[in-house]
């Protein structure tokens, strides 16, 4: 990665930086390793909404070769008029899908006060782009000792993101994950515009993990497998995919949620995708 015209300035965020010592990160969650070669895909509905409707999603993919689950049990939401999760019950409910299926879950934590009890459930916390720069709360979720996952805000820049890993990793918690989930742009035809350079020069700039999230970043369902695609060809190392039973019926982000049928689809092509080395190839892994 050496070039004659690279500057020698060092990077602000000292942990986070790729360095010929430090080349890339392993969260290692017994099953699961992210940022071990193979792409891990994170998916389940925006929001946990009910015991069956999580235990369906988690059953279906589980059964199309997800590796992780998501879910929200605590949720930000743009109006307060919106449904806000289940909070505990919700949890609950994540470990629950979790015990009968074996995929560990990765779910979001709101602010400090309800942080040790979702690392109490979880396995990975989520710190959502709209906390980015809640560096009280970044501090706290890398004290748990939880690998944490730190989703881009919406106007933040790719150093203020890694400057936010860098909060967690200063900690001494070593797990931290990056996640791409769209910025804000001028351009309206998609909720956000997901950001594939910044995946790319994420991988470049530093040795954590990165996982993309095209539901987010697109906010139309129909987008969201090409562009899972296309973050993955970049250097991605997994996705964060939304997905309901019924998604014209979803709580919150049915417009971008998957159906079952059209999760196993994207599942099918990931697998081809990643079978051929040309396209792993072109990543930084
Ligand atoms: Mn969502």
């Amino acid at each position: 990665m050496s070039n004659a015209n690279a500057s020698t300035k060092p990077a602000p965020y000292r942990l986070a930086a790729r360095t010929d010592a430090h080349q890339a990160t392993i969260v290692d969650l017994g099953s699961v390793k992210i940022g071990g070669g193979q792409p891990v895909v994170m998916a389940g509905p925006c929001s946990v909404e009910s015991e069956s409707q999580l235990l369906n999603t988690a059953y279906a993919v589980a059964e199309a070769g997800a590796h992780m689950l998501r879910g929200g049990a605590f949720k930000p939401r743009t109006s307060p008029y919106a449904f806000r999760g289940l909070g505990e019950a919700g949890l609950k409910i994540l470990a629950k899908a979790r015990a009968e299926t074996g995929l560990p879950i990765i779910t979001e934590a709101l602010n400090t006060a309800d942080l040790d009890l979702v690392a109490e459930y979880t396995d990975v916390i989520q710190i959502g782009a709209r906390n980015m720069q809640n560096f009280a709360l970044l501090e706290a979720a890398g004290r748990t000792g939880r690998p944490v996952m730190v989703k881009r805000g919406p106007a933040g820049t790719i150093e203020e993101w890694l400057l936010a890993a860098e909060y967690v990793l200063a900690t001494g918690n070593p797990n931290v994950i990056l996640c791409e989930r769209g910025i804000r742009t001028f351009e309206n035809a998609t909720r956000n515009t997901l950001d594939l350079n910044a995946v790319a020069m994420a991988k470049h700039r530093s040795h954590l993990p990165v996982i993309v999230d095209p539901s987010h970043g697109t906010g139309k369902w129909y987008l969201v497998a090409p562009l899972a695609l296309a973050g993955l060809a970049v250097g991605g190392d997994g996705l964060m995919i939304e997905v309901h039973h019924d998604p014209d019926h979803a709580s919150s982000d049915g417009p971008q949620s998957l159906n079952h049928e059209h999760f196993a689809d994207l599942m099918e092509k990931i697998n081809q995708q990643s079978a051929q080395p040309v396209a792993r190839e072109v990543g930084l892994n």
